[in-house]
């Protein structure tokens, strides 16, 4: 136990009439909905980075919070900070949590001593994991903060980098079979060129293709049963990013022969940022088959950053689980909260009730969603659109060339009648849910 919490009580479930800021308001964890429990929906799962490592500053100042584990360069204190952490998580009652290597130990001065401290962290996580039930999502490697990675990991022209964060991912894909964790990602931030005059760009895919081969074979060889994921974004901190989106991911997966090994961790301001809405990478990734996990926030619509804000926008979230649900929901995938406080908020009360309202945000969005295909208007509304792709001659043209379609085109005297697309009507609809 630590004191960091003081008397702040595990939150509870009071119902949406409560007043009370430190409960939830929509998140029953076992209600069920559909033959599921909402937290089994949601899987949700807290971001070791945001909430214990990051120390609230931004590209014009410094650390903004004061916490009892700072400075983060020793074990003793690495420890005191995983001990809060999975107090965190208690309170809350989250049943998952995700990490980078970074976040959990101190930089050693060699890969050696990397490893090393690693390895005693997860210990030490599995010992917490096993009296609190608190299970991993994902593991990933911090391939981006040291200055080893300014101009990439796997993409760095120079193949010792290559060499450093092969190893580097090795020893988190181990860390995270170790923990049972169920997925393993990875995020390029800077796989990707700050200026093509100095990039060599097919040499460089072709060794992030290469590198992702290996870490699918490095997978199969430990029996790893979780699912590799890349999660997409187009910038920053790179001026641009390889895994720009959810299609130009699979484009890349594809020309490696991966999309039947790796799928998609979709972040909602990683969307934003790629001049896309979250359920548009939602609905890319299921139609081609790589749906994967999620990471949930929001960015400031009008900052351009990745600004990484817990979610509040109970429309924008019942998109995204309206695409989820309709894909099948998730399998190995969850909702991990990529989100981080803003840095004036500097009390652990912050970090717990940030929590509370981006669950209960996803808890509404959720359920808007599950009613919605209950009801079933939107899907009866596509199947009138699409229905006259159900006579025999619009199927058969589909097998047929473009010769024979401009003969029957011409016999028929065919003339398409254009019909509304009730784009208004349909928005009013999902206005009836949210
Ligand atoms: C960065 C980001 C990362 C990944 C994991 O924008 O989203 O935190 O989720 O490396
Ligand atoms: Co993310």
């Amino acid at each position: 136990m630590t004191d960091f919490f003081k008397d702040i009580a595990p939150v509870t479930y009071a119902g949406p009439d409560s007043t009370d800021p430190m409960a939830f308001h929509h998140y029953n964890p076992d209600e069920m909905l559909g033959g599921k429990a909402l937290k089994d929906h949601l899987r949700f799962a807290i971001a070791y980075w945001h909430s214990f490592a990051w120390e609230g500053g931004d590209p014009f100042g410094g650390q903004t919070f004061e916490r009892p584990w700072y400075p983060q360069d020793d074990m003793g204190r690495a420890k005191q900070k995983a001990d809060t952490a999975f107090e965190m998580f208690r309170i809350l009652g989250v049943p998952y949590f995700c990490f980078h290597d970074a976040d959990v130990r101190p930089e050693g001065g060699s890969f050696a001593e990397n490893t090393s401290r690693l390895d005693e962290m997860t210990d030490y996580f599995a010992g917490k994991m096993e009296t609190t039930g608190t299970k991993l999502l994902w593991g990933t490697a911090n391939m981006f903060s040291h200055r080893r990675y300014m101009s990439g990991a796997s993409t760095n022209p120079d193949p010792d980098v290559f060499a450093f964060a092969a190893a580097t991912v090795k020893s988190c894909m181990d860390a995270t079979q170790k923990l049972g964790g169920e997925n393993y990602v990875l995020w390029g931030g800077r796989e990707g060129y700050e200026t093509l005059i100095n990039t060599d760009m097919g040499r460089e895919l072709d060794h992030m293709g290469r590198f992702l081969n290996m870490v699918v074979d490095y997978k199969h060889k430990i029996g790893f049963k979780g699912t590799i994921l890349v999660e997409p974004k187009p910038q920053e901190p790179s001026k641009h990013q390889y895994d720009y989106d959810a299609a130009t991911c699979f484009g890349f997966l594809q020309k490696y022969g991966l999309e039947n090994e790796v799928k998609l961790n979709l972040e909602q301001g990683h969307a934003i940022l790629a001049g896309h809405s979250f359920e548009h990478e939602i609905a890319t990734a299921a139609a081609l088959g790589v749906l994967g996990s999620i990471d949930m926030n929001r960015n400031d619509y009008q900052s351009g950053w990745d600004t990484d804000q817990f979610p509040n926008n109970v429309p924008e979230v019942a998109l995204a689980y309206y695409h989820i649900l309709k894909a099948g929901g998730f399998d190995t995938g969850g909702t991990n909260f990529d989100a981080k406080l803003r840095r004036q908020s500097l009390d652990a009360e912050d970090l717990i009730a940030s929590h509370i309202g981006g669950m209960d945000v996803c808890a509404r969005g959720l359920k808007a969603a599950h009613a919605m295909l209950a009801d079933g208007g939107l899907e009866e509304a596509l199947e009138d659109r699409y229905a006259g792709w159900d006579t025999p001659a619009a199927k058969a043209m589909l097998n047929s060339d473009l010769g024979s379609i401009a003969a029957r085109v011409a016999k028929d005297n065919i003339n398409p009648t254009p019909r509304s697309g009730r784009q208004e009507i349909l928005e009013n609809y999902i206005n009836r849910f949210v």
